[in-house]
């Protein structure tokens, strides 16, 4: 065994794969950091771990954390992206909080958080908390509205996360945070103009026909189909829909790393498919998951952390 992967044995060990122990060295290519790096020195302070779709929304996030949780970079140090070279996905670092993004869907999503898992791993870091901050369609819940996954399924409605591994389905349970979720519930604000509500999100494999639209270019279904499969959902508690929490909350889960995801309604699905709401007002929508969960994390900052 090498000296990195003392606590790859353990159960406590946020990987499990005994064939890291061969690796001499490791690449996170699509984070462009490896281990040749310091990464203890560059990352084990990091307790906070925030994915969100899109790169510039992720560095917005990190901007707006910098002056909630009031981090100073030292004199002369500009916030960079620190995977730019990779140019895959965005990685900003503000003290102990990490703002990445993860691009669309549960490929792109898993790839990021099993390289994130292996970050963590690396660095040393104690218990991260992992969040996606994201959009999503609701079923039921006007644009605006806030949710929070206390559960997830797959389109099959499978609360579960699986994909093709050796050419055989591997499944693992997707599994939130169940804590995570009344500490999140605790932080709302009788004075914030947005409603937040908690339920199961679907996490769909397609933005389209996979999400019963029926304005792709494709569609061999009727307005009552979707219309029917939409109450079937809302049936089972489902409200709303993505595309990355399965792979988001069984990979966490299989790491014993906490995790939340915490998105905005973009459109209430029962009223329509396509989003033609103005840019500005989506703008502001999306800031909503932000200021949740910039309170947590400045709620639960250790003052030797900022
Ligand atoms: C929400 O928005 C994106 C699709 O428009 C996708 O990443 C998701 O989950």
């Amino acid at each position: 065994m090498c000296s990195r992967c003392v606590c790859s044995s353990q159960d406590d060990s946020f990987v499990k794969n005994p064939h890291l122990c061969d690796l001499k060295e490791d690449h996170l290519y699509h984070l462009s950091l490896n281990t040749n790096m310091d990464l203890e020195e560059m990352f084990s302070d990091v307790k906070f771990v925030c994915t969100g779709g899109t790169a510039n929304r992720m560095r917005s996030f990190a901007e707006y954390v910098a002056q909630e949780i009031g981090h100073q970079f030292p004199t002369g140090v500009q916030m960079k992206n620190i995977s730019a070279p990779a140019d895959r996905y965005s990685m900003y670092k503000v003290g102990p909080v990490l703002s990445v993004s993860h691009g669309m869907g549960n490929p792109s999503m898993g790839i990021l958080t099993n390289e994130l898992i292996k970050l963590m791993y690396y660095a040393k870091c104690k218990d991260p908390i992992f969040f996606r901050i994201g959009t999503c369609g609701s079923i039921g819940h006007e644009g605006g509205t806030v949710i929070i996954s206390d559960d997830c399924c797959d389109g099959f409605l499978k609360t579960s996360y699986t994909i093709p591994v050796l050419g055989k389905p591997f499944e693992r349970r997707a599994q939130l945070d169940q804590g995570l979720i009344i500490e999140l519930k605790d932080l709302i604000d009788k004075n914030d103009n947005f409603k937040v509500v908690s339920g199961t999100t679907m996490c769909a494999e397609d933005f389209y026909e996979g999400q019963g639209r029926l304005d792709g270019p494709f569609c061999k279904f009727s307005e009552e189909d979707k219309m029917q499969f939409l109450y079937r959902l809302s049936g089972k508690g489902i409200i709303n829909m993505e595309m990355e929490s399965t792979a988001f909350a069984a990979l966490t889960k299989a790491a014993g790393i906490k995790a939340s995801v915490v998105c905005v309604s973009l459109i209430n699905r029962l009223k329509g498919d396509q989003v033609t709401t103005p840019k500005n007002v989506l703008d502001e929508w999306q800031k909503r998951p932000q200021v949740l969960v910039a309170r947590y994390i400045k709620k639960n900052l250790c003052c030797s952390c900022k």
